[in-house]
């Protein structure tokens, strides 16, 4: 059983957390997802989670001690904290698959400029901490990195995803296919408003149609991704 624990000042924007997939996974029992309000850890007046920063600059900064309060909460000697950040590391199906068998996650979700660096820096030592990037454009807040990064884990915990087929096909693309996109689908009818289904798909030459896939994966990838080239 895998438990993700959300912390964020937008409660609803984890909603669809619970939805479709997940919903049927946490039915289950293979997940658990539990979200909180960081407010609720502002013990002020007006429930202040951020501050102007130190050495100027836009924007506000989150406070470290709601943060502090929420986490300790939270957090046991086997949890890992995730912070989703612009400056992260790159998110990768390498790192979810290494996060599917992890037994507690905690996210923690920042807004306005970012979260008061001292939090990470506290829990590195005590627990594993990793700031994640999913991709080099800026978000407004850590919710949606946090439901793409969820989604990303949860259809790799076994049981999750419904289809196993497509389940092994992830694995025929990180071994035999490492590095490469993979190529376009097909499925009925076999004409479609004049555009026919490439002839090899339905030869039945399952050597000649491995071949194809290879060939179509690497003209696919020399397009969009050049870079997955060697
Ligand atoms: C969490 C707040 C918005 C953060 C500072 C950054 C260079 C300085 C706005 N992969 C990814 N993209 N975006 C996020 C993410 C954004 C977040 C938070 C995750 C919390 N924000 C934000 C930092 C800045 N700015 C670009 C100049 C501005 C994750």
């Amino acid at each position: 059983m895998l438990k993700l624990d959300v912390v964020t000042v937008f409660p609803a924007y984890l909603e669809p957390l619970q939805l479709s997939l997940l919903g049927k996974a946490i039915e289950d029992g293979l997940l658990s997802v539990s979200v909180h309000d960081l407010r609720d850890q502002a013990h002020d007046k007006h429930q202040t989670v951020d501050d102007s920063p130190y050495g100027g600059g836009p924007g506000m900064v989150m406070k470290p001690e709601p943060w502090g309060n929420a986490l300790d909460d939270l957090v046991t000697n086997e949890t890992i904290l995730l912070i989703p950040t612009p400056s992260g590391v790159p998110f990768t199906q390498s790192l979810a698959q290494e996060l599917s068998t992890a037994k507690h996650i905690v996210f923690a979700c920042g807004r306005y400029e970012g979260i008061d660096a001292r939090v990470a820096e506290h829990y590195k030592t005590r627990i594993r901490v990793q700031e994640i990037s999913i991709g080099d454009y800026v978000l407004a807040g850590g919710e949606v990195a946090v439901l793409v990064i969820v989604e990303a884990i949860a259809r790799l915990v076994p049981g999750v995803l419904g289809n196993q087929d497509s389940f092994a096909d992830d694995s025929f693309a990180a071994g035999d296919m490492q590095n490469l996109l993979e190529g376009p689908v097909y499925t009925r009818p076999p004409v479609w408003r004049d555009l026919e289904v490439p002839q090899v798909l339905t030869s039945g030459d399952h050597a000649k149609i491995s071949a194809w896939k290879h060939e179509q994966a690497i003209q696919r990838t020399t397009q969009n991704r050049p870079d997955l080239l060697n």
